[in-house]
């Protein structure tokens, strides 16, 4: 009975570190912009049937219509209101979203704006996508409500009541962010209402919560919103279950805030890790791809059970927020592959695959000045995500998540679940290998000339599927083929000038043996 008391406490305590997801999926997705009908439908036909875990979703609250520059995809970051009501889709389509993706498997995870309102700047009246009124000027959000008592400007000392110095812990919690008004969040009122919001949603069945610009806020005052926040909803989660938590905190070293001053609160997203893995796969400031056997905490990223990692985001794909140039997006689609690829083999961390939409990219001198284009729409209203023969998406949306080579990652990574890190081997250069136990293999080819090599898979004997060049569908495969002999070894060749310069094969790409009748 001390045992089962034991595991249920800790159950209790490390949960918030614990994405819920249904046993078997270890990925989510963000479909950033999408709308909830649209997501809906995704997690029927697409992610439940591909073992995808969760969808991360844009913020559902009401937020500023921002004319100038017209309908940016950061106006959802300017909150109006905590009423379930944006571009994405009122609160009862994001019932049936959260409903029908719970039904089959798929979580949701909600992007939590709570460390402020809208701009400073931003003239009031109802120009909101909700209708309610606001007055940015008088600090009045009468739909929470929130008025002046419940913001932070008598608490800030920087001279212009924005952050100017990140380096002073102060400024940071205390100032407005790019001019975003700053909540009071040692108030019990603010730390109630947001509870309250959260709440709401958990209500309805979400998962739990990315908490955007946690650099900004207190980690106590979060603490205290956060415990606040009831158990989920035991229609889909087991009794007791508490809400997911990561925190989007920038920290790539340099700066008087840690990630790990987080780290009571839940996880926190690794941001060294997508900027690191760019510059090896860009083979930048001499970093190559042999350097990265000791990947994870051995790069001093932070412990892999507190890491939510991604290669990109949507801040950053666009030169927002932290990685600069090294970043990998879809706009590099050969080299994105491949750190898509190694995050989903790779042990390290929790995993977020990024699903992002075209934009009219045009940079003058160095910056995209279209980095503001909002999510393709008709006359403000986002455009349905239509889908191709081939599976891949229309009307500019990426769908990165429905390339072959990443959807066959994230369903290698389900697979190979709880498998060590094994048969590491290199090149000395930019060809590399390694296995998850006995259950998963990869080999990567990012040097300008062929791999040949037989290598230790792990695996038991048989012919696999390569995942990356194509599928195994009615016990065939329609891409390459490798051999493991009885001794694990397989042999491996990948030319430099591969369409996919890496081959990755498992337990469930395996052929089966046909016995003779
Ligand atoms: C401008 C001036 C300010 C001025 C203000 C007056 O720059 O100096 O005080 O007007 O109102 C938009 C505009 C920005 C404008 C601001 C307020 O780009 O120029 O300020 O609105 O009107 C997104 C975008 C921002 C955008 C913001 C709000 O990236 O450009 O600002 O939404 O619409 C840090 C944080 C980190 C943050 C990252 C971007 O530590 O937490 O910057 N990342 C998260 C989200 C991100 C979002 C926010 C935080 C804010 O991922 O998408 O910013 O919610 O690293
Ligand atoms: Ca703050």
């Amino acid at each position: 009975m001390r045992l089962l008391l034991l595991l249920s406490v800790l159950g209790v305590c490390w949960a918030q570190y614990n994405p819920h997801t249904v046993p078997g999926r270890t990925s989510i997705v963000h479909l950033f912009e999408w709308r909830w009908d649209d997501i809906a439908l995704e997690c029927e036909r697409y992610l439940a049937p591909n073992g995808f875990g969760g969808v991360q979703i844009s913020p559902p609250n009401e937020n500023v219509v921002i004319n100038n520059p017209s309908r940016p995809w950061w106006e959802r970051y300017q909150p109006v209101s905590y009423k379930i009501c944006t571009r994405s889709g009122n609160e009862d389509e994001f019932r049936d979203m959260v409903t029908r993706c719970n039904n089959v498997g798929v979580r949701i995870y909600v992007d939590a704006v709570v460390n402020h309102m809208c701009g400073n700047g931003v003239s009031s009246g109802t120009s909101s996508t909700c209708g309610s009124y606001f007055n940015p000027g008088l600090r009045d959000f009468p739909d929470v409500p929130y008025s002046a008592w419940d913001f932070n400007d008598g608490k800030c000392k920087s001279y212009s009541g924005d952050v100017e110095n990140y380096n002073d812990i102060y400024q940071v919690r205390d100032c407005r962010l790019v001019g975003l008004l700053d909540l009071a969040l040692e108030k019990d009122y603010v730390r109630s209402k947001i509870a309250e919001y959260m709440n709401h949603l958990i209500d309805i069945g979400v998962a739990g919560f990315r908490i955007d610009a946690s650099k900004h806020m207190w980690p106590g005052d979060m603490k205290a919103f956060l415990d606040k926040l009831k158990n989920l909803n035991t229609s889909w989660f087991p009794e007791g279950a508490r809400p997911f938590i990561y925190q989007e905190v920038i920290d790539l070293g340099g700066e008087a805030i840690k990630s790990s001053d987080y780290f009571g609160n839940g996880r926190v997203t690794e941001f060294k890790y997508g900027a690191k893995l760019g510059t090896v796969l860009r083979k930048w400031s001499g970093e190559k791809m042999a350097y990265l056997k000791n990947w994870g905490e051995g790069w001093a990223f932070m412990p892999s059970n507190r890491a939510l990692v991604f290669v990109d985001n949507h801040d950053n794909q666009r030169g927002h927020g932290a990685g600069g140039s090294s970043i990998l997006t879809f706009w590099d689609p050969r080299l994105y592959k491949m750190g898509v690829g190694f995050m989903l083999a790779h042990p390290y961390g929790f995993t977020r695959v990024m699903s992002s939409f075209r934009w009219p990219r045009y940079f003058v001198n160095g910056k995209d000045i279209n980095d503001w284009v909002g999510p393709p729409n008709e006359n403000g209203v986002i455009k349905r995500v239509t889908v191709n023969p081939d599976t891949t998406c229309g009307n500019d949306w990426v769908c990165e998540h429905r390339w072959r080579q990443i959807r066959n990652m994230v369903i290698f990574r389900n697979v190979v679940d709880g498998q060590p890190f094994t048969n590491w081997w290199d090149n000395g250069n930019n060809q590399v290998a390694f296995g998850r136990g006995n259950r998963g293999f990869i080999v990567f080819n990012n040097d300008d000339w062929e791999l040949s090599v037989t290598l230790q898979t792990g695996l038991p004997a048989g012919t696999y599927c390569d995942v990356i060049s194509g599928d195994k569908i009615d016990n065939q495969c329609t891409g390459i083929k490798i051999y493991v002999s009885g001794d694990g070894r397989a042999y491996f060749n990948i030319k430099n000038t591969a369409e996919d310069p890496f081959i990755a094969i498992h337990m469930d790409s395996k052929l089966h043996i046909k016995l003779d009748k």
